[in-house]
């Protein structure tokens, strides 16, 4: 039986040596709960660094078989592995990167080399222990390199990743010189996770940028291959959350820490020591509240937990200092004999602690300048039971988009989130509790047992759908089958794009005109069956080129029609093209920066044509004229398509396919065969009868039933057919 495997940096487990003895300490981080429910069963496990350097044999042999009886496998990692790779690469370069924090990046050859290095040793852990069909799921960002890797040596393997952090906008990830190489290493997955849109929307503008990969709705072409791009916001535990803020144990720790407080308004504020979550922001935003407001002081005091964290990191040592002066000043400043304004705490706390805190606070300050997701804010809001609460949350967490219901803030405009917490303080009771219970229904439906499941089901649905693509080259038997059905059919038609299918591409599209052999095939089939040039081509070059072959013409993707045994062209579909104004505006903007680009225009479309351009220049300009037509094209209901060498916008109402299923309407065809190169041709593809031989010229993803290699096997296949009925 396949058996599905979950791959992190960190197993959910921290190894400690006591007493020359290993003992293994159990993480209740949410992420491992909800994956309990996979890795748990059967020949299922997680595979993963045990968070500590283990160099010995003899104790990796022990550790090794410490972590079975856990169904977990280890990754032994070096001093040097964890120096370069974990604390260089990972946390020095990626880790401010993608939190918008370029400043920071560390950009060291050493940290990539070891980067890539692990991302090795990552993998040979996995396959030592993966059969081809197992369902690997690799989290977040040490760990980018590892889905392709695997997909080299499992090209059949089910392949999930996600990302726990952001990812952000292009012009960041242009920054580092290694940007092709980590994405190309995420796109070895069938499945790409992020939190929120954002950073999925943000992905797919790198990897069409970068790696020149384009996508339709999240789906990427790789390779051959579908990847699909989607956001799945995180949940937490939420019943655990609930459940223990009534709890005895924290309801006496709740009621001890009170008689300490007094009776003032708490104000939480929980994260990992690091520069990406506002920490000193929010101390000035709280010193300037105090500042301005003297009737707050002795009545509001904040409780400041700090986890320790990455503290080799230069950066993090300076912040730490800096939030240490920040309270040292305020307190010293505001303090009197019973009340502290700050009650700082750099450590972290048993789970009962961190609940009493949750739930007995008045109001959460989580304020980072980015994060992620930021579960913290989701554990408060589950804690309050007594709906009793106020969030105030950071635009830039991606939780935010879920808890709207929480008071948003820009958490770099200090005066705002002065305001906030002003606001926070002064919330009548109903508002308040209106506010918990809508963000709490919420969070106690999509927690963290909903969100793997919903990964999960994600994932094989993509997998069904990459099957649905699949489709088979055309081999001698087919090309048999294709000839004999032929032969006895009562009624045959086919179908012919013309560029890519017919013809190869020559950079200047009119010199692409039939020759000779071409014509002769034509004019061979016409006398067999009925042939329909099916094309994006406009009706008078079209007209030109087969003007004395009783051959049925469908020009403009399906605008005009010309029947074989008529001279006229008829118009087959309503043209409105108000549209075209603003949109070639656009379009000549991009020609005049691209020396070769040109604009064609049809009745029913505007097409920018790049084959003429310097190689990679086309490529460059049509994704960015790619995004901005599809920008505007939502406003115009519009339809931007990418073809050979061509962006073309048009109505979506127009097509092949569209034209082909009027085209045959009533005629009792009992052979159909449709033949075509690119995404305009997939709607003919789609729009076919079940028993028709559909081709796709060209080993793309398709709706074809069929791939044939080039406009030559073309012909040779038409051929076989000329004569022999
Ligand atoms: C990544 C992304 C994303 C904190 N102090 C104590 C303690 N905690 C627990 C909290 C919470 C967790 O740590 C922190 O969660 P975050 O979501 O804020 O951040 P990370 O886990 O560092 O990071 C983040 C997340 O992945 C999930 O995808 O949300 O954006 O950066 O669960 O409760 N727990 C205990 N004592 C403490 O003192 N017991």
């Amino acid at each position: 039986m396949n058996k599905t495997i979950i791959v992190s940096n960190r197993l959910p487990v921290s190894l400690q040596l006591k007493s020359g003895k290993f003992e293994f300490k159990a993480s209740a981080g949410g992420l491992a709960t909800g994956l309990g429910s996979i890795y748990k069963q059967g020949e299922n496990l997680w595979i993963g660094w045990p968070g500590n350097a283990v160099e010995d044999e003899e104790q990796q042999k022990e550790v090794t078989e410490e972590l079975r009886k856990l169904k977990m496998a280890p990754v032994f990692l070096t001093k040097d592995d964890i120096e370069l790779y974990y604390e260089g690469f990972s946390n020095e370069t990626i880790w401010p990167a993608f939190h918008y924090f370029t400043q920071y990046i560390n950009y060291e050859d050493a940290y990539w080399e070891a980067y890539l290095e692990v991302n090795r040793k990552f993998c040979q852990a996995i396959l030592d222990i993966a059969e081809p069909e197992d369902t690997i799921w690799v989290h977040d960002y040490q760990l980018l390199l590892l889905p392709m890797m695997l997909r080299e040596a499992l090209p059949d393997a089910t392949i999930a990743f996600f990302q726990h952090i952001p990812f952000p906008s292009y012009e960041i990830i242009r920054m580092l010189p290694w940007r092709k190489q980590l994405l190309e290493g995420m796109v070895g997955a069938d499945l790409i996770g992020f939190h929120t849109y954002d950073d999925m929307r943000h992905f797919l503008s790198a990897v069409g940028r970068i790696l020149g990969l384009s996508n339709e709705s999240g789906y990427i072409q790789a390779d051959h291959r579908l990847v699909n791009v989607d956001s799945f916001p995180m949940g937490i535990d939420y019943d655990k959350f609930a459940n223990a803020a009534t709890s005895r144990k924290t309801l006496n720790k709740k009621k001890k820490f009170k008689d300490q407080l007094g009776g003032q308004k708490l104000l939480i504020t929980i994260d990992r020591l690091d520069y990406s979550k506002g920490i000193p922001q929010r101390i000035r935003a709280f010193d300037r509240l105090l500042d301005q407001r003297e009737d707050f002081h002795g009545k509001v005091s904040m409780i400041m937990v700090v986890v320790p964290s990455r503290a080799k990191v230069q950066s993090y040592v300076k912040l730490k200092k800096e939030i240490d002066t920040l309270v040292g000043r305020i307190n010293s400043k505001y303090s009197t004999l019973n009340w502290v304004p700050i009650h700082y705490f750099y450590r972290s706390f048993p789970f009962e602690e961190l609940s009493a805190f949750y739930s007995m606070s008045d109001i959460a300050l989580v304020t980072p300048l980015r994060d992620g997701m930021n579960l913290v804010c989701k554990e408060f809001v589950a804690s309050k039971t007594d709906q009793d609460g106020v969030l105030i949350l950071s635009e830039m967490a991606g939780a935010s988009k879920e808890l709207v219901d929480a008071i948003l803030v820009n958490p770099n405009d200090i005066s705002a989130v002065e305001q906030a917490i002003v606001d926070a303080l002064t919330m009548g009771e109903d508002e308040k509790k209106s506010r918990m219970a809508t963000m709490q229904t919420s969070l106690k439906k999509y927690d963290i047992f909903q969100w793997v499941e919903v990964f999960m089901d994600r994932l094989s649905h993509v997998k069904q759908r990459q099957q649905e693509f699949q489709s088979k080259a055309l081999d001698k038997t087919i090309i048999q089958e294709i000839v004999s059905k032929f032969k006895l059919a009562k009624r045959p038609i086919v179908f012919l794009d013309y560029d890519g299918t017919l013809v190869g591409f020559k950079s200047r599209p009119e010199d692409a005109y039939p020759d000779r052999e071409l014509l002769e095939i034509v004019d061979g089939l016409t006398k067999e069956c009925e042939v329909v040039l099916i094309s994006g081509r406009d009706k008078e070059t079209l007209g030109k080129w087969f003007e004395n072959q009783p051959v049925e013409m469908i020009a403009e993707h399906g605008v005009w029609l010309k029947k074989g045994d008529q001279s006229e062209w008829e118009l087959y579909a309503d043209v409105d093209d108000g549209w075209k104004d603003d949109i070639r505006q656009v379009m000549d903007y991009y020609v005049l920066r691209t020396p070769g680009a040109f604009i064609e225009e049809k009745h029913h479309s505007l097409v920018w044509h790049y084959r003429k351009v310097e190689s990679g220049l086309g490529d460059l300009r049509m994704r960015e004229l790619f995004s901005h037509l599809k920008y505007m094209a939502s406003g115009h209901n519009l339809q931007v398509l990418e073809g050979n060498m061509v962006l073309e916008i048009k109505r979506p109402d127009i097509n092949k396919g569209r034209a082909a299923t009027a085209f045959m309407r009533g005629g009792d065809y009992d052979f159909i065969l449709a033949l075509g190169d690119d995404w305009t041709d997939e709607d003919t593809f789609k729009a076919m009868p079940k028993d028709s031989f559909t081709i796709r010229v060209g080993y793309d993803y398709t709706q074809a039933n069929y791939n044939i290699k080039n406009p030559t096997e073309v012909r040779k296949l038409l051929k076989q057919l000329i004569g022999s009925r």
